[in-house]
């Protein structure tokens, strides 16, 4: 089928996204900071779906780490016919004049920065192919700021004109690049943001059916489908009861 890289596949949609791509054939390669999880993932695709896997262990906010775990695979790997460009984080919920700078530096070196090394290093692969797929997570944050969402809600937008300009600049090698904005799924999102606060975390989801990292990932795969004339540029997904970033129908 190909070769898939998906970026912080230990959790969440990456790793639902790794596993439906392992279950349709491809070879996946798989990354984040958590080597035991990277390890499970391996063995369980192996096991279940005889997936070659390629787990890489590296931090996306270390520019050099990324260059040197990435840009050093077997040659066979490079390969690599989509990206999915997926870790990312929120850290902390708070107005902006009390906001955490430490947080602030973290979303902005792990949602931009990151997506960023990552994709530098991919997009001459795929642009020394002529062929490729660029899929960005974004939120609906990109596309709404919501109360107290203030920097995290940056980093999505900035994922949003990322993938833009990516859209536009690899446009002559026939790359594709989708964007694509998910409103509140349940994964470890939540539990990140408030640094291990189970019961915080859970409240989020109160009174409403959030999405579920298999949604986002089934989407996901949806978009690698289409004829090779085809690319979906843009796509928001929510939960029923979600109308935008803010507002959360809950009862
Ligand atoms: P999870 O917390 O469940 O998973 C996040 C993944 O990102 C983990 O695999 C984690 O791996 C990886 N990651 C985080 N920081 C780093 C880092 N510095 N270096 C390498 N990998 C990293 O969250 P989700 O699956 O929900 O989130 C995935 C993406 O979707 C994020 O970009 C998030 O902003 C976005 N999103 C989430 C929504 C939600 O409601 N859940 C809605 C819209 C968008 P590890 O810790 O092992 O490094
Ligand atoms: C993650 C979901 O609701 O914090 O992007 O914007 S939310």
């Amino acid at each position: 089928m190909g070769i898939v890289l998906v970026t912080g596949a230990t959790a969440g949609f990456g790793k639902a996204c790794a596993i439906t791509f392992a279950s349709k054939g491809y070879d996946v390669i798989i990354t984040g900071r958590r080597k035991e999880r990277l390890e499970e993932l391996q063995t369980q695709l192996a096991q279940e779906y005889g997936t070659n896997v390629l787990p890489l262990q590296f931090d996306v906010r270390d520019e050099k780490q990324v260059f040197e775990a990435l840009g050093n695979i077997p040659e066979e790997w490079k390969a690599v016919d989509i990206l999915v460009n997926n870790a990312g984080l929120a850290a902390g919920l708070s107005t902006i004049d009390e906001g955490s700078v430490e947080d602030w530096n973290n979303m902005i070196d792990t949602n931009i920065k990151g997506l960023l090394y990552v994709s530098r290093v991919v997009m001459p692969w795929m642009r020394s192919r002529t062929k490729g797929h660029i899929i960005n997570i974004g939120s609906t944050a990109a596309k709404h700021v919501y109360a107290k969402g203030n920097v995290y809600c940056a980093t999505k937008a900035a994922v949003d004109a990322i993938s833009q300009g990516m859209r536009i600049d690899l446009l002559p090698y026939r790359i594709k690049v989708t964007a694509i904005h998910p409103g509140a799924a349940e994964t470890e999102f939540s539990l990140v943001r408030f640094k291990g606060d189970e019961d915080k975390a859970k409240a989020v989801y109160n009174g409403f059916i959030p999405l579920s990292a298999q949604d986002v990932a089934d989407v996901v795969f949806y978009c690698s489908t289409l004829p090779a004339h085809v690319c979906i540029n843009d796509l928001v997904l929510t939960p029923l009861q979600q109308a935008n970033a803010y507002y959360i129908d809950k009862n």
